[in-house]
């Protein structure tokens, strides 16, 4: 097993980071559920909000901008810590011009190809295929890249999720397909939609070495994602790992009967592991940080979203004749327009 450097995860810098990209995720994504109560996000929504732990812990285990990351609908987190403008983040979320997909995807479809995260995908396990498929380009061409697949507990249902298992095993493409489990499809209970809860399970029957962990303490994803990024960089060969997550909110930004498929107590008790909570436990258990420096950090970022917003809001939306653009590959004159 490839040693890990505890050491340097949990240094006092490294802590504060986690902290602040999960407060700053967490702020962000409030924002965009008031913008769109108020009728200024159009379209699915869709929020990583209790799950932030899982994106943060293996954000610091890759290296960003040659390895590549892909990810459903539940993309507004991956960008923001690729270092993607957070403006143009909220601006695609708002459907404007200034968008990293210049407004024409929404929440569903943030890419920044920049850096190498390739989406924000709607269909429910389409994207995993795209995920093998990456693993398969830098295996080709000799690139020791690895590439983070994230798909939700639903998602592994799909048949092209066993497709691309099937491919992975067989090639020996250099992926980590990440099942983040937050126990629930739309408004469906993992019990009632697997025929096999233990999700970690599915790679076992092509080759795939796998596990489950748990999803919540950033410090124990940090240290897991940098052990499964550093064996699968250095092996070349897939991975599959179950993260047991939880989602506060409803499955996008319109559900608003969570009590319809989940109980309150059921979530309360979810929430005594908020990952942000957790974190600010260790924080002052280990003399990081005072609550005092926290409350300064959360206003901070407060402050930080809203100008981000009305940048954002300030961006106008895009030309109605750009609708074509972008699409396939540019056709030039000849599209008649
Ligand atoms: C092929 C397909 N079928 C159905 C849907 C409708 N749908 C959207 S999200 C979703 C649930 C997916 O749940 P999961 O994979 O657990 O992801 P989570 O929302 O929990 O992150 C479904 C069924 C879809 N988008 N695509
Ligand atoms: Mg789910």
């Amino acid at each position: 097993m490839a040693q890990v450097d505890l050491t340097s995860l949990e240094s006092p810098a490294k802590l504060e980071e986690f902290y602040r990209q999960m407060v700053f995720i967490r702020h962000f994504e409030e924002r965009c559920n008031v913008a769109y109560r108020q009728g200024l996000i159009g379209g699915y929504m869709h929020t990583y909000i209790g799950m932030e732990a899982t994106g943060v812990g293996f954000h610091h285990a890759i290296k960003v901008g040659w390895d590549y990351v892909i990810t459903a609908y539940r993309d507004h987190p991956q960008p923001l810590l690729m270092g993607s403008d957070p403006v143009a983040v909220m601006a695609e979320i708002m459907g404007r011009k200034g968008g990293l997909s210049k407004g024409k995807g929404g929440s569903m479809h943030i890419y920044d190809k920049e850096r190498n995260f390739f989406g924000g995908w709607g269909i429910v396990g389409g994207h995993t295929a795209l995920g093998g498929g990456l693993a398969f380009a830098a295996k080709y061409r000799g690139e020791d890249r690895v590439t983070l697949c994230y798909l939700g507990d639903g998602a592994a249902n799909a048949g092209v999720f066993f497709e691309t298992l099937n491919m992975a095993g067989l090639w020996d493409l250099p992926c980590i397909f990440i099942i983040e489990n937050n126990e629930f499809a739309m408004g469906t209970r993992l019990e009632y939609h697997a025929a096999d809860t233990e999700l970690w399970k599915r790679g076992l029957p092509f080759g795939i070495e796998s596990e489950r962990i748990d999803g919540m303490d950033v410090l124990q994803v940090a240290a897991d994602a940098r052990r499964i990024v550093d064996k699968v960089r250095k092996e070349g060969k897939p991975y599959l790992v179950e993260v047991m997550n939880y989602r506060f909110v409803g499955h996008g930004a319109a559900d608003n009967d969570r009590q319809l498929y989940r109980t309150k107590e059921e979530e309360e008790q979810a929430m005594r592991r908020d990952p942000i909570a957790l974190l600010e436990k260790i924080l002052l258990d280990r003399n990081v940080m005072t609550r005092e420096k926290m409350e300064a950090i959360e206003a901070e970022t407060e402050a930080r979203v809203d100008e981000i917003y009305e940048k954002a809001k300030a961006s106008p939306f895009p030309d109605p004749h750009e609708v074509y653009d972008d699409l396939y590959t540019d056709l030039g004159p000849e599209r008649g327009h």
